[in-house]
């Protein structure tokens, strides 16, 4: 039922799978890492060479690949809240609020696909704990609500609908949960959640990513609940094999900020914190799960050479960069004039996608169970934008056979025709060979005579730069931008390189 994205190249898959990459707690030098690893162990005394290397040689498994490639991700909030006009419920709301009078899940999905973004994320159940589909472990769901008679299950036209279009889905699931009475008791409501968990991840087809937020609160018995994560994980693991767990797991982290705005210098290789590493599970394909614990990853510095200086295990662990559209999570009547600005938007996007990570974007469903006009056309507005500038490369390379370097390894070259006009590039690593670029600039050069003109530190799976209008006048010789890497750890691989014009 699982088709695997055949990503990784063979030599990686196998070197994924072998043990003993791992050594914390181990007495005495490492064995020097000669292949790919998703993480790599640091003995203490680990001087920052042989960190570095091993740094450049962790890579992402084929799950955090393919959800990677997918770039823009459209998050739907819209739930209990939607109808209570409020950011977050108590858990005391009636069930009998719940009513969306136009309830269209194919119009979402079409206002998502239209806009280019590649998977749904849905509130299936946010911290009041009122479920959005027919679930048998409390009666505060769907079920109860005047919705379609309580016949109603909104995942199930959601996902329906989604799987229509060829649009991945995911689903959040808070653990937070305001109405449980066992919320608090803690194994009781760990296995209340797993259930909860089963039934939303074997009822609903494929599901992509699971969105995992780390709120948590005291139960009505005063105690506060211990989630069992790993527990967690377990579930997923088993039955969404293909899916990444976001947020408190560690296939995919929180960039830190709900901003939109991602780091200008965003590493996918950064030091984990873990419990104990006697759980590490080597062999695994999730070889972390039962040992990781959450860190802050708010710093302004995850991933540098002071960063990693002082790790003990280091982890491909890429930044997924939440916003909304509008200024909360759910929908309100008195933001419908706040909604973001087609420019916002694409500033955003060039913050986020065009800092490696994954953009995030929320667009609340209305109390009609519809996406608003104001939100639809703000978002039209930005893929316009993306699609005239994109979609139109001024020049360009990409492949790795097209990628050669001119001076080994690196400055890459690419050719300009007499009169182009370009004022944003675009960068991309191989990064199924990892992360490794730290520094470069990129030069216009004409003849022997070179000019820089933008210069940055990360590239990742994508960089996107803006810059003063770069052009090359009729006449010049031998027109050509060249990407000059300063600085890498190891030999940089990058995979594509692109000029473009932005439209406005
Ligand atoms: C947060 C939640 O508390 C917000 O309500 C929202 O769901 C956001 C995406 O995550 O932690």
């Amino acid at each position: 039922m699982h088709s695997r994205p055949s990503l990784l190249t063979p030599a990686i898959v196998v070197a994924l799978a072998l043990p003993g990459v791992w050594a914390m707690g181990q007495s005495g030098p490492l064995p020097a890492v000669s292949t790919h690893a998703r993480y790599v162990g640091i003995a203490s005394g680990e001087g920052i060479d042989a960190i570095v290397d091993k740094a450049s040689r962790v890579v992402p498994s084929a799950n955090q690949l393919a959800w990677q490639a997918r770039e823009l991700i459209a998050f739907a909030h819209f739930g209990m809240n939607t109808f209570t006009d409020r950011e977050w419920g108590d858990g005391k709301e009636s069930p009998a609020l719940f009513n969306p009078t136009d309830f269209d899940a194919r119009q979402w999905v079409r206002v998502f696909t239209d806009a280019g973004m590649k998977m749904l994320i849905l509130t299936a159940k946010h911290h009041d704990g009122f479920c959005l589909w027919p679930t048998a472990t409390t009666t505060h769901s769907v079920k109860s609500s005047p919705w379609r008679s309580g016949e109603g299950d909104v995942v199930a036209e959601v996902s329906r609908a989604c799987k229509e279009a060829g649009l991945a889905f995911g689903v959040y699931v808070s653990p937070w949960d305001r109405h449980e009475p066992v919320y608090g008791d803690s194994p009781r409501y760990n296995e209340l959640f797993r259930t909860q968990l089963r039934e939303l991840l074997t009822r609903y087809g494929e599901i992509a990513e699971v969105w995992f937020d780390g709120a948590n609160g005291e139960g009505p018995n005063g105690k506060r609940q211990v989630y069992d994560w790993p527990s967690y994980y377990r579930v997923v693991r088993e039955l969404q094999p293909n899916a990444v767990i976001f947020g408190m797991a560690p296939d995919v982290r929180w960039v830190g900020t709900e901003s939109g705005y991602g780091r200008e210098t965003e590493w996918s290789v950064i030091p984990l914190t873990l419990g104990d590493a006697a759980l590490i599970r080597p062999r695994s394909p999730h070889p972390l799960d039962d040992a990781f614990v959450p860190g802050d990853l708010t710093a302004a510095d995850l991933g540098s050479r002071d960063a990693i200086r002082a790790a003990s295990v280091l982890a491909w662990y890429p930044a997924e960069t939440d916003v909304s559209i509008r200024p909360g999570w759910f929908y309100h009547a008195a933001q419908d004039a706040r909604v973001k600005t087609p420019e916002k938007l694409v500033d955003i996007y060039f913050s986020s996608v065009g800092r490696n990570g994954v953009l995030l974007l929320n667009v609340p469903p209305d109390t009609r169970g519809r996406i608003s006009d104001a939100d639809e056309q703000s978002l039209m507005g930005m893929h316009t934008i993306l699609e005239r500038t994109f979609g139109a490369p001024v020049a360009g390379l990409s492949g790795s056979r097209a990628i050669r370097t001119t001076d080994r390894p690196t400055t890459f070259e690419v050719p300009l025709g007499n009169g182009n006009v370009f004022d944003v590039a675009m960068l991309q690593e191989d990064i199924r060979q990892g992360q490794r670029i730290e520094a470069f600039r990129l030069d216009v050069c004409a003849g022997e005579v070179c000019r820089e003109f933008a210069r940055g530190t990360t590239i990742g799976h994508k960089r996107l730069l803006r810059f003063p209008e770069v052009r090359v006048a009729a006449g010049q010789q031998r027109g050509r931008v060249r990407l000059t890497i300063e600085q890498s750890r190891g030999t940089p691989v990058v995979s594509a390189i692109g000029l473009y014009k932005l439209a406005r």
